[in-house]
């Protein structure tokens, strides 16, 4: 092949602009500006939605998010840019099907204890009666984490007067274990506040952990049979490496920042999460509700939008990963919740999700 200084003028143009172009393509992804095309569309538009926990009730898919809307407030490193105020449960058949937005399910006004910031809840059904599960923070701006009822899956609910006692920080998940029981994994450092909680008591002025300390652990508490009240203090849940070694603050591509989920597949216990400032959704794997877990990989790859949050379900056979990201709007605190398939390897390892293409 002839040298470039070499090659006939037309040939040499041609040869140059795929040159500019490639390195323009690779500046581009490098700054993270590429357009990517997504592998699924927001399953609704005309409001913004995120920390989608799907469930499903009676043969029908219900998704339980976060209502994201503009407040106006300066995006920060403690989010409160999430300035969120109510609750819409959207519902649908099947998987592709048409999604209801069954409207307002639970405003904060009609919380006693709440000041602000209703983010990520969960559901759950208990003979004849629907629970939502939501963290808020109170009116001295500490997040706890409430409960309301309903007799329908979509509301509205009724809240509780109190939070539920002992609870604290973020992001409730409710699993329904084999045995009937409930238990709810929570928790998440930040904004979410985990890291003021490392003595059981309230600390405004706690830090958060350093590179070389061990990563602060979510918690999980077994639910009493009224499903409003812990039978215990909240426990510390371990996510280890392969060598049970617990992570430090510097895995930050593998320990806990926030977003909890608990499913069971194949007799094992699986707890996925989110890793915050490093953006993925991880997972770990165990043999008992509390733990350890062991971790095992990626769930989902970063997403576009800083948060990345999720909720793993089994609908007819087949199993979904519910997620959000930032396509309808390009902003952080403006979300839209999507679903699409997940697939275990026949070891029961769950292959990666890339969101896009
Ligand atoms: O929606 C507010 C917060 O953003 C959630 O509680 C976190 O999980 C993150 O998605």
């Amino acid at each position: 092949m002839l040298p470039a200084n070499r090659l006939p003028v037309k040939q040499f143009n041609t040869v140059l602009s795929v040159v500019l172009c490639l390195a323009m393509l690779t500046a581009s992804a490098q700054k993270g500006t590429l357009k990517k095309t997504p592998i699924s569309q927001p399953l609704v538009t005309h409001i913004y939605t995120a920390d989608p926990s799907a469930h499903v009730f009676n043969g029908k898919i219900y998704i339980y998010p976060s209502h994201d809307f503009e407040a106006g407030i300066k995006e920060d490193d403690l989010g409160s840019h999430f300035a969120m105020r109510d609750y819409h449960i959207l519902s649908m058949d099947s998987v592709g099907g048409k999604v209801t937005d069954n409207g307002v399910a639970l405003d904060i006004k009609d919380v006693p204890w709440a000041g602000r910031q209703m983010w990520a809840p969960d559901a759950a059904f208990k003979d004849g009666v629907y629970y939502l599960y939501f963290p808020a923070k109170d009116k001295t701006d500490v997040f706890h984490i409430g409960v309301a009822t309903s007799k329908s899956p979509v509301g509205p609910f009724k809240a509780e007067k109190e939070p539920i006692k002992g609870s604290y920080s973020i992001d409730p998940c409710v699993y329904k274990d084999t045995d009937g029981s409930y238990y709810m994994y929570f928790g998440g450092i930040w904004g979410g506040q985990l890291q003021r909680w490392a003595t059981g008591k309230y600390d405004a002025n706690a830090k958060l952990r350093t590179a070389n300390e061990e990563a602060i652990m979510p918690r999980v508490a077994k639910l009493s049979a009224d499903m409003k009240s812990f039978t215990e203090t909240p426990r510390n849940v371990k996510i280890t490496d392969a060598h049970r070694k617990v992570f430090l603050e510097s895995n930050n591509d593998k320990r806990f920042f926030e977003a909890a989920w608990m499913h069971t597949y194949k007799g094992k216990y699986y707890f996925s999460y989110s890793t915050g400032d490093t953006h993925y959704i991880n997972y770990a794997m165990g043999d008992s509700p509390y733990g350890p877990f062991i971790y095992k990989g990626v769930v989902l790859k970063p997403v576009e939008g800083w948060t990345n949050h999720h909720s793993i379900v089994e609908i007819k056979g087949k199993w979904y990963l519910f997620y959000h990201d930032t396509q309808l709007s390009g902003k952080t605190h403006l979300r839209n919740v999507k679903v699409t398939e997940l697939h275990y390897n026949a070891d029961g390892t769950i292959i990666p999700i890339d969101a896009y293409r």
